[in-house]
């Protein structure tokens, strides 16, 4: 899973990414932007596949992992001309980090102005709006310059519908993630990955002696629609270079209950509406993510194309099952052991064995 973390100039993008990745990225305060991402790999330290790994014993034990991708601030309408290669890279990532500057320091107000959350959400909405309404406009330009030439397919003419009605939305200064589409549509849309069409995962960065003052922002914020999570981004960079104990110490002075790393690892999965299944046996025990809603063929191609094509059924246990009976055998005997088909919607939690035939 890909995240992209963005925001205005200096929100504090590459502090929380160091928090994250444990890295040592520059965080000059007076650095202009750079010209690509930091990139850094966090496994998703689910206990299940720990235990998993201690029942199977298997050879290999793969965690799942998220690549956070920490850009320079260029969504900003003061930001100088943005780099259009590094808007296709961030096209690329599933889901969207917005970090937001809510602590004051006072060489950055001169320079950006005022700590104000909420006027920087609104910015970079504004700045994603106007990006992919460029986007769209260029398309229908083409299409047009296409019907006077005489390319004028029923297809090309359903892409004409779906991006007036996106452009007008778009105009009205709408993201088009509120855009209501019928699937043929959305799957239209899906080829451009607007960037308004994503939802956001908010990250509202405090000082650390603000961390529990922000429930209102959160709150609103929350009710635009957005997934949101305050963050203290200087003491995480901080706890991230001290060991396990002595940052457990620091985070229950906080009040911080779990790691930054899990913290985003669970609201990403959250926000993208990912769930997660496993495979064991003796060779590999191994984590697997999909979308909420996704069957078992679906399931099947993540593991290998070959098992989608020759889908057959999959075999089916809950995790929480075996650990309440100890062994596949003894989900047998209790009818716990299921064979399921096609359509079978996989549940988080599934171990899944794939029998199948090409
Ligand atoms: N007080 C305080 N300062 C912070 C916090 N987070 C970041 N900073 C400071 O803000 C400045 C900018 O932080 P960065 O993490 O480099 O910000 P950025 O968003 O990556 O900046 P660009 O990539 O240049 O847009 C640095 O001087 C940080 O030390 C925070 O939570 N509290
Ligand atoms: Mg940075």
């Amino acid at each position: 899973m890909k995240i992209a973390l963005l925001g205005l100039p200096k929100s504090g993008k590459t502090t929380i990414f160091n928090a994250l990745t444990r890295g040592n990225a520059s965080t000059d305060k007076y650095a202009p932007p750079a010209h690509e991402a930091n990139v850094g790999v966090v496994q998703v330290l689910d206990e299940r596949i720990t235990r998993l790994s201690e029942l199977y014993k298997p050879k290999k034990t793969i965690y799942a992992h998220i690549e956070y991708r920490d850009y320079p601030g260029i969504f900003s309408s003061r930001a100088e001309n943005p780099d259009n290669a590094l808007f296709s890279d961030i096209k690329a990532c599933e889901g969207f980090a917005l970090v937001l500057r809510a602590f004051a320091d006072e060489e950055l107000d001169g320079l950006y102005g005022p700590a104000d959350p909420l006027r920087q959400l609104g910015e970079f909405e504004d700045e994603m709006i106007i990006s992919d309404l460029i986007v769209a406009e260029k398309r229908l330009e083409k299409i047009e310059l296409g019907y006077k030439r005489g390319v004028k397919t029923p297809a090309i003419q359903f892409e004409e519908k779906v991006l007036r009605a996106s452009c007008e939305h778009l105009q009205d200064n709408l993201p088009l993630r509120g855009l209501q589409l019928y699937p043929e549509e959305e799957k239209v849309l899906r080829g451009f990955r607007f960037f308004s069409q994503n939802p956001l995962l908010v990250l509202i960065n405090v000082s650390e002696d603000e961390y529990t003052a922000h429930d209102d922002l959160k709150t609103q914020i929350a009710a635009r629609g957005h997934t949101v999570e305050v963050i203290a981004g200087r003491f995480e960079e901080e706890l991230s270079k001290l060991d396990e104990e002595e940052a457990a110490a620091f985070m229950e002075d906080m009040g911080i209950g779990e790691s930054i790393r899990d913290r985003l690892t669970h609201l990403c999965y959250k926000m993208l509406g990912y769930l997660s299944f496993f495979t064991v046996g003796e060779d590999e025990v191994r984590a697997w993510t999909i979308t909420r809603g996704d069957n078992a063929v679906t399931a099947a191609g993540k593991i290998h194309s070959d098992l989608a094509r020759g889908f057959i059924r999959a075999e089916c246990f809950k995790y929480d099952d075996l650990i309440a009976h100890g062994s596949e055998k003894a989900l047998r005997e209790k009818g716990l052991f299921r064979l399921e088909g096609k359509e079978y919607l996989v549940q988080d939690g599934d171990i899944i064995s794939i029998r199948f035939n090409v």
